[in-house]
């Protein structure tokens, strides 16, 4: 695990690449090396959907690209399998309202791991917020292939009344983000972007995540 807490994921959350096996053109690992160089700044191992790896070869991959974000000092969270990121010792996980509540989550992984929380509503980032969230996942902000079972489209009213509302626990936006519309995300008041398809099916991945970063500080700094 890598020294990061509630207080240190905010800047983490920046430019946050989330794949699994099936969103890469070609190696995880060489998809996710490329994607460091360019500059992300947090990684979500999220192996699933048709085809996704199972088992004892999710386990390999998963231990695969924990080690290269650690050696990179990005911390690596998991998507829905807290039995994969207790047995690997990841830095947290991310669920969903469909998942097990954060408050279990938190009771199982103690009080230095990154819990994620999914919110489409006030009243779900509310809840998330009591039940010991470290960051918010917001969306589908914009139309998106990477789920089947994607929610409404919502934009970026949510981000927007959550911060009104004074509400400060570290906010990324999700769902159909691509480089000319990271922006609005930002001016919302997230803390950043959240990417599959972007980055991961993109024809030169570290270019991508490159200009991601390049466009995120450079909003950042207009906000301010
Ligand atoms: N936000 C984020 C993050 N990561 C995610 N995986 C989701 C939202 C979606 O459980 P969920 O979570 O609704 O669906 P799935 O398990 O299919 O991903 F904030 F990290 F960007
Ligand atoms: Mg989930």
């Amino acid at each position: 695990m890598l020294a990061i807490n509630s207080d240190t994921i905010r800047p983490s959350l920046k430019l946050y690449f989330i794949m699994g096996s099936i969103n890469c053109l070609k190696s995880p690992v060489e998809v996710l090396s490329e994607a460091i160089t360019g500059g992300i700044t947090l990684f979500q191992f999220r192996e699933k959907g048709p085809g996704a790896l199972m088992g004892q070869a999710k386990l390999e991959l998963a231990k695969k690209l924990q080690k290269l974000c650690w050696e990179h000092n990005i911390p690596f969270i998991i998507n829905d399998d807290i039995s994969l990121a207790i047995a690997i010792g990841a830095d947290g996980v991310h669920i969903g309202q469909d998942d097990e509540p954060a408050s279990s989550m938190r009771a199982r992984l103690g009080p230095n791991a990154i819990i994620g929380v999914s919110a489409h509503t006030l009243e779900e980032a509310q809840q998330a917020l009591l039940d010991g969230a470290n960051y918010l996942g917001i969306g589908p902000i914009f139309p998106t292939q990477s789920k089947d079972d994607a929610k409404e489209v919502q934009g970026t009213s949510l981000i927007e009344e959550l911060r009104a509302k004074g509400i400060q626990i570290p906010l990324v936006g999700i769902g159909g983000i691509k480089i000319d519309n990271a922006a609005s995300v930002i001016h919302a008041g997230a803390d950043g972007v959240s990417v599959i398809s972007a980055i991961a099916g993109a024809d030169s991945v570290r270019d991508a995540a490159t200009r991601f970063i390049r466009e995120i500080e450079m909003n950042k700094l207009k906000s301010f």
